[in-house]
């Protein structure tokens, strides 16, 4: 992709300006601002298919997709076809539908281990609330979390966490007192011996053990092999819950989840991001017995003025209709596996350490020799060869993740030849990068 001459993004620094004085950090989510990169982060004005357009007029090939949900590419035309029907019916009841019976019939029917399941607004209403009911269900005060691994900023998962509070260099957050993250263990990624040592230093007292089963939030990380059935063998072995939290993976890396891809089963899935096709809403569920104890069935309390709302679910349902195709993750996975070794091979070429890989329809790279296992490796890697080829990239009309401490996205939306123009452009970064510039 030949180097463009991107008119300074004017417009979105006016706004950022506004922005700034009503909306803390100009933003309504931290790693939006563009604190680990620098410079202004565009004001996105449209998207269609892999493309986003800022309020300058600058267009960018976008791998990021709002995070996550944008899977099948942004303003999909059944997407929106079906969100104009149910629209026209009204936009939310707060009483059950039929709509919402149909992703859930939908959702277990994919999910090996979800048996039913409850719909929420956000992933971290679906994590906090699988917490809950973890808690509930075997009596036992801890979780444990694993370093860099983010499942939502609900106090109790505010330890180490990755994405935006590793962007922003804090340990933690300040309101959270002592005493809700007391309860929380952390493990470094990958470490079995760590978890069992974890079960041992607590005995029943462990209540889950939640995991991103591949860590999306300390840059991509997959599970070493055995990790997940080490931790499945681990929390039967010691009587706690498993959790996987699928909020980026459900969906993402095969039309299973992780669950399906590496055979392993949790007690509880959280999910959310593509489930809502770009529309706010998450779920969590599981085992029959254990989301039979969430009220009204049950004495676990969650609720939601919003949860399950028509909207959210037409733009789910058509997605996963999307998704449910012939072929659809093989694609993905081309464009993913097309780009990270086009990276690793550009990289090699320019002389550039870089460790990348990729899982299904997301993949992440690092600046980095590898191996890079868990979150310790992730920030040992070269942060500012990272500002560089972002901001390169950028400028060159490619949209990634601000923050080496985020996963990369590809959709039904992109082409190879969208990889390509990637890989060209990248190849110029890269060697600015070896150069030290
Ligand atoms: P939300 O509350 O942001 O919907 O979901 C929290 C969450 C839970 N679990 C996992 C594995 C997640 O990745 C997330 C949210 N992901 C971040 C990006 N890494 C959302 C982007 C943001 O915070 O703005």
């Amino acid at each position: 992709m030949p180097s463009r001459t991107v008119p300074p993004r004017k417009r979105s620094a006016e706004l950022l300006r506004r922005a700034r004085r009503v909306i803390p950090g100009g933003v309504n989510s931290p790693v939006r601002a563009y604190g680990a990169v620098g410079g202004t982060p565009p004001f996105l004005e449209s998207g269609r298919g892999a493309r986003v357009t800022d309020v300058d007029g600058n267009r960018y090939l976008d791998y990021v997709g709002s995070w996550g949900p944008l899977i099948a590419g942004h303003a999909h035309p059944r997407v929106l076809r079906r969100l104009r029907q149910v629209l026209a019916r009204g936009t939310s009841f707060g009483a059950p539908t039929e709509l919402e019976v149909e992703l859930a019939e939908r959702i277990c029917a994919a999910l090996p281990s979800v048996q039913m399941i409850r719909m929420v607004n956000s992933g971290t209403e679906a994590t906090m609330s699988a917490l809950r009911l973890a808690r509930a269900a075997t009596g036992r005060p801890r979780i444990l979390k694993f370093e860099g691994c983010y499942h939502g900023h609900a106090d109790a998962l505010l330890v180490g966490a990755g994405s935006g509070v590793a962007t922003l260099g804090i340990p933690g957050s300040p309101g959270v007192p002592p005493a809700f993250v007391e309860l929380t263990v952390q493990v470094p990624y990958n470490d079995l011996d760590a978890v069992d040592e974890a079960f041992r230093r607590h005995p029943a007292e462990i209540a889950c053990v939640i995991v991103e089963p591949v860590a999306g939030n300390m840059g991509c990380i997959p599970p070493e092999p055995g990790f997940l059935p080490g931790l499945r063998e681990l929390c039967d072995r010691h009587g706690a819950l498993l959790i996987f939290d699928e909020v980026m993976t459900g969906f993402r890396v095969a039309w299973g989840g992780a669950q399906r891809r590496y055979r392993v089963r949790p007690d509880l899935t959280c999910l959310g991001k593509v489930i809502g096709g770009g529309l706010p809403a998450a779920a969590y569920g599981g085992r029959r017995d254990l989301m039979r104890q969430v009220a009204p069935a049950g004495p676990v309390y969650q609720a939601g003025t919003l949860s399950g709302n028509p909207l959210a679910v037409a733009a789910a349902l058509e997605t996963l209709a999307l998704l449910s195709e012939e072929g659809r993750y093989d694609y993905l996975e081309s464009l993913s596996t097309r780009l990270v070794e086009g990276l690793l091979a550009e990289a090699r070429e320019a002389g550039v350490e870089l460790t990348a890989s990729a899982v299904g329809g997301m993949f992440g790279f690092f600046f980095h020799p590898g191996p890079v296992r868990n979150f310790a490796d992730a920030r040992a890697a070269d942060a500012s060869r990272f500002r560089r080829f972002f901001a390169a990239m950028l400028e060159g009309g490619v949209y990634l993740a601000p923050s080496p401490y985020e996963a990369g996205f590809v959709s039904l939306a992109h082409r190879p030849a969208d990889i390509d123009r990637t890989l060209e452009l990248a190849r110029g970064a890269l060697r600015r990068a070896a150069r030290g510039r």
